[in-house]
């Protein structure tokens, strides 16, 4: 009887003792949650929507810049953003231009390979809208992004028409702020964030079906479908 009670006793002492130490870390755990909450919070600008049909959203500026040589800010007075290549007629547009085709609106999360992902809801233009009036011939198989920084990145045509990707000048409501790539972003569903070219100046068609952009060539999958499994 009295071997029982110790050991009962142990054991509360040990259950409490095993507590105490789990409120401590549950303590870290939260604070460290309301810091990282409020440093969230901190990167929503005052006019940003921040739910749509339920869903949070994500701040439209990233945890940190990872950009090959930084923020890029594009002289709009001089912007132009061409489609070139195997089209029919090498076709310019200027912001306004582009801003004329019909918008559509699509909430899509950007997974980088970093291990962050952000859900922003995108408004923008189609793609295919933007090619049609260039005309591409029948040999152009991919898509050439090439940014203002030098930046590129590709995809397979026939992939973009079938998700209908928008080129988004529009985050959470707002004009794209400089650090995701005012003027233009693509909007690369279900790819990875590398896909997702930003301060977009050249869209070239292209048959050149190995063609590796700036990660791609170091190495990244020129798939970059983004999958689930970890
Ligand atoms: N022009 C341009 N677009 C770019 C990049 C870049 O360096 N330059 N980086 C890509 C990468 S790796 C990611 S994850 C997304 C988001 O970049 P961020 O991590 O710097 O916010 O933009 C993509 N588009
Ligand atoms: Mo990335």
């Amino acid at each position: 009887m009295k071997g029982k009670k110790i050991i009962l006793s142990v054991m509360t002492a040990l259950l409490l003792l095993a507590s105490a130490g789990c409120g401590e870390q549950a303590e870290i755990n939260r604070e460290y949650g309301d810091i990282m909450a409020r440093a969230t919070e901190d990167r929503f600008s005052a006019m940003e929507i921040r739910e749509y049909k339920g869903v949070r959203l994500d701040p439209s500026i990233g945890p940190r810049d990872n950009s090959i040589t930084g923020i890029q800010s594009v002289n709009m007075e001089e912007y132009k953003l061409s489609v070139t290549g195997l089209v029919e007629t090498v076709t310019e547009y200027t912001y306004e231009e582009v801003l004329e085709y019909p918008s559509v609106e699509k909430l899509i999360t950007l997974y980088c390979v970093e291990g962050w992902d952000a859900t922003i809801l995108w408004e923008g233009v189609r793609i295919a809208d933007l090619l049609e009036k260039a005309g591409p011939l029948d040999d152009g198989k991919i898509l050439v992004f090439k940014c203002h920084d030098g930046y590129t990145t590709s995809m397979p045509l026939s992939e973009i028409l079938e998700k209908d990707m928008i080129l988004a000048y529009s985050s959470n409501g707002e004009a794209l702020p400089e650090p995701m790539g005012y003027p233009f972003i693509v909007v690369a569903e279900d790819k990875l964030g590398y896909k997702w070219a930003r301060w977009v100046v050249e869209i070239e068609v292209s048959d050149d079906v190995d063609y590796e952009g700036t990660w791609e060539r170091r190495g990244y999958d020129n798939e970059a479908d983004v999958s689930f499994e970890e």
